[in-house]
């Protein structure tokens, strides 16, 4: 029996040592150790032993179990050590490698303009307000004070959904709006998407923004207007940027002025691009709101004044970036985006 023992154990550790993973290690111990084991059958046969024999057996095989034991234990760390090597090679991570960069957006060259041309009003005490781009005839033409006849009003200049409702032509209908419902005092910019049937070229697209202003009080002049409009050009482009109003006309104003501001290029010097004149034309617009527009908003001309101004915030991009065409700050090409 004895030597059936030590065969066991010789056979058990052979088959350890010849290992190469854990599943086949506890193969091997189930092998041997399990309750229908190699060892195990030998033991119930100790039953058959004598009394001086039995102690003598049991000792050797609680050696036999002791060494397959201790052998599967071994094995088993080494394994596992070895496996976890393999683990930690495969996973290797080298921080000196560059990361994967997130490509995020980034804000709209037209869009940056807007709220840094609405951030200056604010700083100046305006409000900012929005309006819906559908608009009434209405407050689009009507109440602004524009002639049934002008030649604005056309089906071939504005796009019309119904005929008496259209896509805003500027965004003076907001002001309208605001007119109506607050009355006195109004301090407000507005700014947004407007749209006229334009053939596109260089400086025009059917869909463009407009950024207008209005203020309405007791005693506004235009006084209020020249200096509201001058230091609004100063804090944009620069304290040492003059402007300089034109008689102009406008139906929702009287009178009505286009601003022009010194050439950004030159900074009023005079150069190829301002014609030597020292003048970039035409940045704005602006007037004494209409006596005939306040009323039909129920805002008593008597009593109440106001002044109003409009400008193209695509324009101003332009011109700030020196950007030539139109057309590249609607065809959202990202060679042209990324620059900003
Ligand atoms: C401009 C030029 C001049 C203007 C007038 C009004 C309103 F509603 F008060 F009558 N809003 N905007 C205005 C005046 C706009 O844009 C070139």
């Amino acid at each position: 029996m004895k030597e059936m023992l030590k065969t066991i154990e010789q056979n058990a550790l052979q088959s350890i040592r010849n290992i190469s993973d854990l599943e086949q290690l506890e193969k091997i111990r189930v092998q041997f150790l399990g309750k229908k084991g190699e060892l195990t059958q030998v033991l119930r046969g100790m039953g058959k032993l004598s009394k001086e024999e039995r102690p003598i057996v049991g000792q050797v095989a609680n050696e036999v179990r002791e060494k397959i034991e201790k052998e599967l234990e071994k094995t088993k760390n080494a394994l596992k050590t070895a496996q976890k090597d393999i683990k930690l090679k495969k996973e290797r991570i080298d921080i000196s490698m560059p990361g994967n960069k997130k490509v995020i957006g980034h804000r709209h060259p037209l869009l940056t303009v807007k709220e840094e041309l609405e951030t200056v009003f604010m700083n100046m005490g305006f409000d900012v307000v929005e309006g819906p781009e559908i608009e009434t005839v209405y407050n689009n033409f009507d109440a602004l004070n524009s002639p049934e006849n002008h030649p604005s009003r056309d089906l071939s200049d504005t796009f019309y959904i119904t005929e008496q409702i259209l896509l805003r032509t500027h965004t003076s209908p907001v002001q309208i709006r605001v007119m109506k419902q607050i009355q006195s005092p109004i301090k407000i910019v507005s700014a947004g998407r407007t749209f006229r049937f334009d053939e596109v070229d260089d400086t025009h697209s059917p869909m463009f923004h407009q950024l207008e202003g209005l203020v309405v009080d007791k005693n506004i002049t235009i006084a209020n207007l020249k200096h509201t409009i001058d230091m609004f050009i100063k804090e944009l482009f620069g304290s040492d940027m003059k402007t300089r109003f034109r008689p102009h006309y406008f139906p929702f104003t009287e009178p009505s002025a286009e601003v022009d501001v010194s050439c950004l290029k030159c900074r009023g010097e005079g150069c190829d691009c301002c014609h030597k004149t020292g003048w970039d034309m035409e940045l704005l617009g602006c007037g004494m709101v209409h006596p005939r527009v306040l009323e039909n908003c129920g805002i008593d001309p008597e009593v109440y004044s106001g002044f109003a101004f409009g400008l193209g915030v695509d324009r101003i991009a332009m011109v700030k970036y020196g950007i030539n065409n139109i057309r590249l700050l609607f065809e959202n090409d990202m060679r042209f985006l990324n620059q900003f």
